[in-house]
This record gives C-alpha cells, sequence and structure tokens, in this order.
C-alpha cells in the first residue's frame, strides 16, 4: 500500500520545527520542556509560552548518564539525563526551564541532578485517586499556573485559557476519531505510522498537530470507505511510553506479523483520553486527575481501561511493554495479566530497554504469541 501522504507531509513538517522553535525563542517566548502527560499544556499556550515534550527514547545518551545515574533504572531516565547533560537534544537546549513531576521514585531523583544543568520546576503528583490527594493537586496546579504567569511575565486571562482548552480538546477528539479509524477491519493505518503520529504531537506547534490530525483522518476514511487496510494479528500495546527514538515493540510486532491497533500509553490514550469539561483550573485538573498512570495506588481504573481499548480497537490480544527496571508498570503488568487471563484475553508481557541486544529473542517470543492467539 502506498505511503500516506499525511506522513510525509509530517515529516517534511517536523523537519522544520526545531528552526520554528528557535525563531519563536528569539522573539520571546518561553520554552517549557515537559516529561509527563500530567503537566498541564493548556497553562503553558496561555500564557504564551511553548510546551515541548523531552522524553529520550535512544541508547546513545545512556553511557553518559551512568557515569552519574545509577545503571539499574530505566532506560528512559537514564536517555533522558543524558540528552541533556550531552546537550544532545536541541528541545533541551531550547527549553527555558523543565517541568519535572514526582511519579516513579527514579525518575524524581534523577530530576535532582538535572537540576544542576538546567532551571527546573517539579510537580508534585500524588500517588493516591482519593479526594484529598485531588486536593494536593488541585493545589499544585493552580501553583503551576502562578509560576507560569511569573516565569513568563504573562497574565494567563480566561480567554487565552478557553482558547488553549478548546485548541487541546480539538486534538483529543481527533485522536479519538484516529482511533475508531485504527478499530476497523481492515485497520487503515500501521501502528508504525500511528506511533510516529503521537511521537511527534509532543514537539510541534499546536497548529500544526491539528493539521496533520486532519489530513490523516480524511486520507484513512478514504481508504476505510473503499475496504483498504492492513490485517494481521490485532494487537493492542499496554504500558511504559514509547518516546520518540524508541519504537522497538511495535518494528518488532508488525514485523512478525501482528499489527498495533492501539496503544494503552502515554504516546497513546493517555495522552489524550478525557477532555476538559470547562474552563477553569479546576476543570484542567480534574482532567489530568484522571491519567490512569501506575505510579498511582490501586489503579483499578487503568485495568478497566485496558478491557475497555481490547474490545474498542476489536484487538486479538495484548503486548504489556515494560521499559527494565521500571517497577510501576511491571508490579501493575502482574496484575493486569493475571485479570486479562481470566477474561480469556492473551497476554505476553515483555521487558526491555532501548538495545538491540534482546531483539532476536524478544522477536522469537513475540513470533509464537502471534501465531498463536
Ligand atoms: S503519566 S507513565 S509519562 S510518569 S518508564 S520513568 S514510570 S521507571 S514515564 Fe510516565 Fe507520566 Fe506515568 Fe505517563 Fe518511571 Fe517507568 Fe521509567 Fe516512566
Amino acid at each position: 500500500m502506498d505511503e500516506l501522504k499525511s506522513i510525509k507531509k509530517l515529516d517534511e513538517i517536523f523537519s522544520k520545527r526545531k528552526d520554528q522553535l528557535y525563531r519563536e525563542k528569539d522573539e520571546g517566548k518561553k520554552v517549557f520542556g515537559r516529561f509527563c502527560v500530567f503537566v498541564p499544556t493548556e497553562i503553558i499556550c496561555a500564557a504564551d509560552a511553548i510546551p515541548v515534550g523531552l522524553c529520550g527514547g535512544k541508547e546513545s545518551t545512556i553511557p553518559s548518564a551512568e557515569e552519574d545515574l545509577p545503571r539499574n533504572i530505566c532506560p528512559l531516565i537514564k536517555s533522558s539525563y543524558g540528552f541533556k547533560k550531552d546537550k544532545a537534544c536541541p528541545y533541551f537546549e531550547a527549553s527555558d526551564v523543565i517541568v519535572g513531576e514526582t511519579t516513579c521514585d527514579g525518575k524524581k531523583k534523577m530530576f535532582e541532578h538535572m537540576a544542576e544543568l538546567s532551571e527546573m520546576y517539579v510537580m508534585h503528583l500524588p500517588h493516591f485517586k482519593d479526594e484529598r490527594s485531588y486536593e494536593l493537586w488541585l493545589k499544585e496546579v493552580y501553583d503551576f499556573k502562578d509560576y507560569v504567569e511569573k516565569f513568563t511575565g504573562n497574565n494567563i486571562t480566561e480567554e487565552k485559557l478557553k482558547e488553549a482548552i478548546d485548541e487541546e480538546n480539538e486534538e483529543r477528539m481527533l485522536s479519538h476519531k484516529l482511533y475508531e479509524l485504527r478499530s476497523q477491519i481492515p485497520t487503515p493505518i500501521t501502528g508504525k505510522d500511528a506511533l510516529k503520529i503521537f511521537q511527534r504531537s509532543f514537539l510541534l506547534d499546536i497548529k500544526d498537530r491539528l493539521a496533520i490530525l486532519k489530513e490523516v483522518i480524511s486520507e484513512l476514511e478514504e481508504r476505510v470507505k473503499n475496504g483498504e487496510g492492513y490485517t494481521g494479528k490485532r494487537i493492542l500495546v499496554a504500558g511504559c511510553p514509547m518516546v520518540a527514538g524508541n519504537t522497538k515493540i511495535v518494528d518488532i510486532i508488525e514485523e512478525v506479523g501482528g499489527l498495533v491497533v492501539g496503544e494503552e500509553t502515554c504516546t497513546g490514550t493517555r495522552k489524550f483520553d478525557n477532555l476538559v469539561n470547562g474552563y477553569t483550573i479546576d476543570d484542567l485538573a480534574e482532567r489530568y486527575f484522571k491519567i490512569n498512570c501506575a505510579s498511582a495506588f490501586k489503579n483499578d481504573s487503568r485495568i478497566e481501561r485496558i478491557k475497555e481499548l481490547v474490545k474498542e480497537q476489536n484487538a486479538d490480544g495484548v503486548v504489556y511493554y515494560t521499559l527494565q527496571y521500571c517497577h510501576t508498570f511491571n508490579v501493575e503488568g502482574a496484575l493486569i495479566e493475571k485479570e486479562l487471563k481470566n477474561l480469556g484475553i492473551p497476554i505476553i508481557k515483555i521487558e526491555t530497554d532501548y538495545s538491540e541486544s534482546d531483539k532476536e529473542q524478544i522477536k522469537t517470543r513475540l513470533e509464537a504469541f502471534v501465531e498463536m492467539i
């Protein structure tokens, strides 16, 4: 099947993004680097600043990070720190401030090291999903707003906040539409292309993100209308984020005859599930509090969402993907595995890093899984 024109356009726009970002910086806009999908980007945009996603998905910067950090923490943490330390990423370098958050221990403590290399602001994320934790989170979101206003020197007006919320909500709705199209049989887009769209959405300007998503959707609608698309064993990937530079698991799944039809990850549904229902800071806090991160204690809503997604995306099975040493997702994965097996939903757990060393072994396991389902 021919390459999607909209994906070519995405490549084109992305190749110009760095220059566009530095131009906007020269014009006086502040850049906020962020790691986690909990950071409310609407607040940043409403202050006329620019949010960019910073997570590291490449192995190349890990050796340098391991000079300062222990080896036995997850590759996402090490790669991210290495990018900053080695000045190896233009988006890290463009960031006037890096916004961290207290999710897992490794990331939280890494930020103490990163604070020696950059201006940092760390959001306190509660680990319970109860009323008391929500009150704390709400205060955190208000404090973040104050910080952003002070740092940028710009007031966040009601009008600006509304505009930012509308734009992000529109992206969320379009992302859901894209998932609806992926649920079709045959599926009009590969998992590889879908992942590219989501990975790049962390770096592009919101206007470009919306334009690209609209183009992708209209091309996919055409394919669905004509009954065109990809077939294969339909896989939902659930687990750790697959951030820019890391396409390992999706590549292998599709190499062995699987087809990724959805991702329950922060480069998938955790990024766009739930709209902001209103135009206040409280409304924003409420939406972000619902994100199903494995760093939460008693995360039943995540298990429910995975079960829903298996149905919604017409998946034949689940590949539960954990980065090495990611205890939160790994431990929660054992609960999810038990639950899905009880329901007769095929699941395989894969724990890996960013290296190529275990590729053949993973390939063999996934080949057998795909054949079996
Ligand atoms: S909302 S998943 S982006 S914290 S993979 S660094 S958890 S040891 S990235 Fe995440 Fe926000 Fe949660 Fe999403 Fe730690 Fe695990 Fe590494 Fe992780």
